[in-house]
């Protein structure tokens, strides 16, 4: 059989790789202490959304006990996280916001 360790005269068809960073979800979860309009700033705040947006995603938060409420690299998605988690815990808010890979 015909190999090609080494051999000069075998070349392998190669395409450019083009690998693209992994996406990490942003998730607010829900709990029964936070207010809602305090939910409601945070999705204003820290991901620009219109109130009648931030409203309806608190409310599939409330719901469903958790959301997506945005999809960033892993540096803007620990930002996201980080900026949330400082922000509820200055208002002594249990709000709580992670990431995980998408
Ligand atoms: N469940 C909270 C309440 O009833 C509201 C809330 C929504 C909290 C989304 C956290 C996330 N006050």
């Amino acid at each position: 059989p015909k190999e090609d360790a080494g051999d000069p005269a075998v070349v392998v068809a190669t395409r450019p790789k083009t690998k693209r960073p992994p996406l990490y979800k942003v998730l607010l979860l829900n709990d029964d202490y936070t207010p809602m309009e305090f939910v409601v700033a945070v999705l204003e705040r820290f991901f620009g959304m219109s109130h009648a947006q931030a409203f309806e995603i608190m409310l599939t938060v409330h719901k469903k006990g958790l959301a997506v409420v945005g999809v960033f690299s892993h540096e803007i998605a620990e930002t996201k996280v980080a900026q949330v988690m400082d922000f509820a815990r200055r208002h002594q808010h249990p709000l709580q916001c992670t990431m995980e890979k998408e």
